[in-house]
């Protein structure tokens, strides 16, 4: 036989076998779950595990069962920087951490930082949802991650295990934990504490150990995190509001079909609205449990939370050069048009 008929034979049978083969692939693809691997960094009994396991019975009602959420808490896969990185690299699918540790990839998620941007719950949602947070998700595609929804972390409160904070002069000398997150080092600088980043999953222990005295968080997380078993007081400084971000990595998002990305964007919306409820019923009533708890809880006088604010201008300036003026400029339009309402 003339080798070239030959190869020519060989060739066509591959390419009809190859054929044949492939929609048995895709359908075999298709019979298997999707499985999404949904990494957070609070316990699961706190708010943002009450919203990932709503989240994961949307997707998987919504799919017929085809995708399925494999939900993992406490910083099991890692602390928010980590796992940022692990969806850009496509080793892990989902996550929802503090927009305040992804500055180092998407320097837009600063504006997030700015102290007392907002004033209330509305003026949060109203921004985030809008247009601003829109533009601000807008710039993380070409880091690899796709931005879903923003949830609520909520507004900040000083907790340490050395003395009450009525004034910022009551910061000095308090080694004080901040998020990895150079505006929140400065800002507690700025106000005279000992500031040391760290990833909150080594938080626990940092302030048990006495590693550092204190740290700031939403009352959510002070309750569901147990820092009351090591911190004696809260500070009702509510310094900044603090949003969530429910985050999908690029690399996977790029291989779903449109209808299961409407699946998971679905199901982000809906566990947006479920979260920010049931977080403010809870912060409603957390300043009770915590005394329960033991805690002491001090309120700040207005007029020291005004020289808190007053000190704290200081970090606006770098802001604004790193989200850019334009933004920084229409985020202010948009608050004093809120406010107008
Ligand atoms: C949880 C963190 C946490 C944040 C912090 O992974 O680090 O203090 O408030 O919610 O994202």
């Amino acid at each position: 036989m003339n080798p070239k008929n030959s190869l020519r034979r060989t060739l066509v049978a591959a390419t009809a076998a190859a054929a044949f083969i492939a929609p048995l692939a895709a359908q075999a693809q298709d019979i298997k779950p999707r499985i999404i691997r949904f990494g957070y960094g609070l316990v699961e009994n706190s708010n943002q595990g009450r919203a990932v396991k709503m989240f994961a019975e949307a997707v998987e009602k919504a799919s017929g069962g085809k995708m399925r959420v494999r939900a993992v808490g406490a910083a099991a896969l890692g602390s928010d920087v980590q796992m940022q990185q692990a969806l850009i690299g496509g080793a892990q699918e989902m996550m929802v951490g503090s927009t305040a540790t992804l500055v180092g990839i998407v320097k837009e998620m600063a504006l997030w930082d700015t102290p007392f941007l907002v004033g209330n719950a509305q003026e949060a949602d109203a921004l985030l949802d809008g247009a601003i947070g829109q533009r601000v998700m807008a710039k993380m595609p070409e880091k690899g991650l796709v931005g879903l929804v923003y949830w609520e972390n909520g507004f900040r409160n000083l907790t340490n295990s050395k003395r009450p904070v009525t004034r910022a002069e009551d910061l000095d000398g308090i080694k004080l934990r901040v998020m990895q997150n150079p505006v929140y080092l400065d800002s507690f600088k700025l106000l005279g504490a000992n500031a040391v980043p760290m990833a909150f999953s080594e938080l626990f222990g940092a302030l048990e150990t006495k590693t550092v005295d204190g740290q700031e968080n939403p009352f959510n997380t002070i309750l569901s995190s147990k820092f009351y078993e090591v911190q004696k007081y809260v500070s009702v400084t509510n310094h900044v509001y603090s949003p969530w971000i429910v985050m999908v990595s690029k690399k996977y998002w790029d291989g779903l079909s449109a209808a299961e990305q409407k699946v998971l964007m679905d199901a982000a919306r809906a566990s947006r609205d479920f979260e920010r409820k049931d977080t403010r019923a809870e912060a409603a009533k957390a300043v009770a449990e915590l005394k329960a708890k033991g805690m002491q809880v001090n309120e700040v006088a207005p007029a020291e939370v005004a020289r808190m604010r007053e000190k704290l201008t200081r970090v606006n300036a770098g802001i604004a050069t790193q989200v850019g003026m334009e933004l920084w400029n229409d985020t202010r339009a948009e608050l004093v048009k809120l406010r107008g309402k």
